[in-house]
């Protein structure tokens, strides 16, 4: 288990402490079936906000932060299943992808999530850098891969997008573009076998794939304690369906999941109930 204790900024101050949260009750679930080491990396607020390309202090901080846990998870992929818990998307979408590819080559990213964390300095309205993690992984925006002397891109054909029901204007007509395959959580939830028709489509089979989940792309009636509650989103149960659905015929290599804001009031109750989603999920991987 690795420990991304890390925030771009606002509006996600506090998730670096989200992944303490988890650990101890996941620990506890699965340190009998599995031997567990935990890394931990400690804890970093950024106040990084980006409008435009350019090398700021903060971003050459993160940029640090980021070659660290790249390495982490690249040395943790070589013997075992990195568990990555987070911190905000982007440090584990930009980190794991870049420590994976060293080990297993092209990797295709199942990415859970009501945003599609795909703006650029270009279109964004808030200038958080946890909203351009993707974008900044499949080359829409070349800084980040620049200033970390990593050349890997993500091809936009490896990545799937499921849950997405909240994009910024400017955001959403960049996606559409990008020809990425984004799925709502209407269709998931409409159609019975939507996820193996999907992955049968995007020939992924002898691909390795990380799974990553914002639980953001759950229904705030499920689990209240993200940052960001996005109505109509998946319930707890049917993301674990998704998942075995994902799990029967390809291979996962490694699983990431976001932090949940330890401010808010249920924040333990909820990492309890998450905690339980990611034992019997990676229960069922490793
Ligand atoms: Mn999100």
């Amino acid at each position: 288990m690795i420990m991304n204790r890390f925030s771009s900024g606002e509006p996600l101050n506090g998730i670096e402490k989200g992944p303490d949260l988890y650990v101890d009750p996941l620990y506890n679930l699965i340190h009998g079936e599995f031997k567990v080491e935990v890394v931990q990396l400690p804890p970093i607020l950024f106040h990084c906000k980006l409008y435009r390309e350019e090398v700021t202090s903060e971003l050459v901080e993160v940029i640090k932060y980021f070659k660290e846990l790249m390495a982490i998870i690249c040395k943790s992929a070589e013997s075992s299943f990195p568990l990555i818990l987070g911190g905000d998307c982007c440090t584990s979408n930009v980190a794991s992808l870049m420590g994976l590819a060293k080990v297993y080559g092209e990797i295709f990213l199942v990415h859970f999530d009501a945003h599609g964390d795909y703006n650029t300095p270009d279109t964004t309205i808030t200038g958080f850098l946890g909203g351009m993690g993707l974008a900044a992984l499949t080359g829409e925006w070349k800084l980040i891969q620049k200033l970390m002397q990593n050349k890997y891109t993500l091809k936009k054909e490896n990545l799937l997008i499921l849950g997405c029901r909240d994009l910024d204007p400017n955001e959403k007509v960049l996606l559409r573009k990008s020809g990425i395959r984004i799925t709502s959580t209407r269709e998931l939830t409409s159609k019975r076998y939507i996820i193996r028709e999907l992955m049968d489509e995007l020939k992924i089979k002898n691909k390795k794939i990380h799974v990553h989940i914002d639980p953001d792309v759950l229904d705030p009636v499920n689990v209240n304690s993200m940052h960001y509650k996005v109505p109509n989103g998946l319930t707890l149960k049917k993301l674990t369906k998704i998942i075995q659905e994902i799990l029967r015929k390809n291979h996962v290599v490694s699983f990431s999941i976001n932090g949940l804001n330890p401010l808010e009031s249920k924040a333990k109750e909820d990492a309890l109930k998450i905690a339980k989603f990611i034992a019997e999920t990676t229960s069922k991987i490793i």
